[in-house]
This record gives structure tokens, sequence and C-alpha cells, in this order.
């Protein structure tokens, strides 16, 4: 554990206010660089097959396999990132996605949007429930797609945030990050992906944290049941509510989280 109690909790309380926090230098470039080298094959492999999930021209959304160099505890009970978790979005969370968003050059500015609706109609006042720990697998930069988001729209009602984005009430701010950076953010925020102008492209991962009851249909992960034995208490704690199954490492055929902007 890198941080303090304290620490924990100062972060939180940007999250409170911002929506969004981000751990400079957290994980180490050798994981992230291992991963890469899979994620490259695999992208190239769903690319060919035509079976990622399109979120706008040249920009795709793909499951990782829970396998590997991805089936990482280390990564995703990382004692840091789960501590702010829990102060935010409430004790015994779970996880329910491990997948990449990756423009490539040609890809362009994504609408506006949340990844998911207020969870009672004209009650956006509640607290996080659904959390994107998100991190890069190589720099990001002004060329290369920067994440760009806006603050403190997450527990605004959806269509006076937009307004007030509209009317340049509240900005866009863009979030470059370096390799090892680390952002965990509320998916109801206002945001938007922004164009890759480079050949090389860049990916995102995202790890889905939901409050403990949470549960969202649109995503799983597939967990192989030799991997599963291998986690310690906290990942398989975590992994509670997913599927698991018999083939190690099978990449999926298809996304089926396909409606991802409200
Ligand atoms: O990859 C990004 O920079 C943002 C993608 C995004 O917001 C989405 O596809 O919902």
């Amino acid at each position: 554990m890198r941080y303090s109690n304290e620490e924990h909790d100062a972060y939180a309380r940007i999250f409170e206010r911002d929506g969004m926090v981000i751990l400079k230098q957290h994980f180490r470039a050798e994981t992230l660089a291992a991963w890469r080298q899979a994620f490259d094959g695999i992208l190239a492999q769903k690319l060919h097959e035509n079976t990622t999930a399109v979120r706008g021209a040249n920009r795709h959304y793909i499951t990782l396999p829970f396998a590997g160099v991805f089936a990482d505890e280390s990564v995703f009970c990382d004692p840091d990132v789960l501590a702010i978790v829990e102060r935010v979005a409430g004790e015994d969370p779970v996880m329910c996605q491990l997948a990449t968003d990756t423009p490539l050059r040609g890809s362009t500015y994504q609408d506006v949007h949340r990844d998911t609706p207020a969870l009672f109609d004209n009650q956006p006042e509640t607290p996080s429930f659904q959390l994107a720990v998100n991190f890069p697998l190589c720099d990001v930069t002004a060329d290369n797609g920067p994440f760009e988001t806006t603050l403190g729209t997450h527990r605004m009602n959806s269509e006076e945030a937009l307004e007030a984005y509209r009317a340049g009430r509240i900005p866009l701010h863009s979030i470059p990050m370096q390799l090892g950076d680390v952002m965990i953010r509320d998916v109801r925020a206002l945001h938007r992906g922004t164009p890759n102008h480079t050949d090389i492209p860049r990916p995102m991962v995202v790890i889905g944290y939901s409050r403990s009851w949470y549960f969202r249909p649109e995503v799983h992960i597939d967990v192989p049941r030799d991997v599963y034995q291998q986690l310690g208490a906290r990942a398989k704690r975590l992994l509670r509510y997913m599927p698991q199954v018999d083939e190690a490492g099978a990449i999926q055929n298809g996304e089926s989280y396909l409606k991802f902007a409200y």
C-alpha cells in the first residue's frame, strides 16, 4: 500500500467533488508492458475478425480474457485503488468488467455522454454505484486521444448537466496520462473520447467495480475455474458473481456491451 488512511480519505474527497481522481505512477511499467504485448495480439485478432464493439469511427471496445497477464490480482486487487473504491462506492464491491477502449487513427470525437443512467429517475444525487478504474497501456498525450471529462457532473441531473455543458458553463478537461497512472471515475460524469492522430493504438484498460448489490447484465467476466482456484481470498470475493468457465483464456467471440452512452 502506497498511501495512508488519511491520504485515501483525501482522494475520496476529491472524487466526491470531481467525480474522478488520478493516482500518478501507480502501476509498474513492466506489468503494463506485458499487458500491452498481450493486448496487441488480441487487438489484431479482433480487428481481423470484426468482433470488437464499435464505439465510434475506428474506436474499439474489447473485453480481455481473464487469464495470463490479465488475471493479475496485483492490479485488480490493488489495495490503494480498492481503499478509494470502498470509500466512495461502499464496502465489499464486486468486479464485473475487464476490458479496453482503443481509438485508432481515423477515430473522431465522441458525443459527450455518461456510461449509465441515474439509479433512480429524477434522483441524480445518489452516492456512486458504478466506477470505472482506467489505466492506459501507453502514454496518453494530446496527439493520441486523451479522455476528456467534465468535473462534478456525476451527481447532476443528466439534462441539466448537458445543458450546462452546451451553454459553456461546464468545461471539458483533457486528461493526459502517463503509463502507470490510474484514474478512478464515476461513470455518470459527462465525458467523451477524442481522436487518435497517430498510427499507434491507444489502449485504455477499464476495470468495472460496482456497489456490492449492483448487477450490470451488459458486462461480465468469464473466470476460468483453474485461474479462480489460484486467486487469493480478496480476488475471489470481488469476482463472486462472475460466471466460472472450463476453458482457460478463452477470448470472447463478440461483445455484449453495446449500449454505452446515455
Ligand atoms: O477511450 C476513451 O477515451 C473514452 C471512451 C468512452 O468514453 C466510451 O467509449 O464510452
